[in-house]
């Protein structure tokens, strides 16, 4: 595992797709202590200061540029490992790319890609997770290890055991079911009401489970149920 560090930095994804562009291999990981633009989906601001794990890595996996999304759930499931393993908190997936607490989001993940074609160029998985902060110092909604556990952690020992994981879970990519099974086993929502608001409308009802694409569905009642390909989901 090659690790370019950085103290600052704009974003890590944005680094490392530079990176990917001029060829670095496979599992390259860009890692910086505080990114001054961090970035969620759509553009959203991702909180980025000191005590925090904010990295990248870069993958050229063989799939088709439909299927990219299970690199969400195979980082999902990898973070979700490591922080058991090395903290010891259990922490829940939530649709499509969190990891949350009861006291809130621990971590989202943030994929990107190059496509040419239906052939991907490269992919570029982005983890940001929460640490070492205090309550304080994360914005609101946000929650820490810090702040479940009662401990610090060393972030190095939680990158290294994340990218393990990813690289484990990376032989399934052929067998993407076994990947969206461990996600949804782990899923705080599983056969839970919830609400999502998507690019068309707000879709309503109970949460029974995610398709091969990573779809999530939702059993509306009078509607039957509704695939939603993307949105933000509240419980
Ligand atoms: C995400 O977006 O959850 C994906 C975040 C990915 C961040 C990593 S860090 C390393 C790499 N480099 C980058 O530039 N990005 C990736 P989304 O689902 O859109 O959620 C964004 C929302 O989460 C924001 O609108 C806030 O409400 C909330 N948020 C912002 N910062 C947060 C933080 N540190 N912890 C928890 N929630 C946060």
């Amino acid at each position: 595992m090659i690790v370019v560090r950085y103290k600052r930095i704009l974003s890590t994804n944005v680094r490392a797709k530079a990176l990917a562009s001029r060829d670095a291999p496979n599992w390259t990981v860009v890692v910086s202590d505080v990114q001054t633009r961090g970035r969620g989906r759509k553009g959203r601001r991702w909180e980025s200061h000191k005590g925090g794990l904010w990295f990248s890595v870069i993958l050229r996996p063989k799939l088709p540029a439909g299927k990219l999304s299970l690199l969400q759930f195979l980082g999902s499931n990898a973070t979700r490992r490591a922080v058991a393993e090395q903290t010891g908190v259990q922490a829940s997936t939530k649709w499509p790319n969190d990891l949350v607490l009861k006291s809130g989001k621990l971590a989202g993940i943030l994929v990107e890609s190059k496509s040419v074609d239906d052939k991907v160029s490269f992919v570029i998985v982005g983890i940001g997770l929460n640490v070492n902060q205090t309550e304080r110092q994360l914005p609101a909604g946000a929650t820490s290890i810090l702040v479940s556990s009662g401990h610090e952690h060393r972030l190095d020992d939680i990158l290294k055991s994340t990218v393990d994981n990813m690289r484990s879970q990376y032989q399934s990519l052929s067998d993407p079911a076994k990947i969206l099974d461990e996600w949804w086993r782990n899923c705080i929502h599983r056969s839970r009401l919830v609400q999502v608001e998507t690019p068309t409308g707000i879709v309503k009802g109970t949460s029974i489970g995610i398709d091969p694409e990573g779809s999530l569905l939702i059993e509306t009642g009078k509607l039957g149920v509704e695939t939603v390909v993307e949105g933000r989901l509240r419980i």
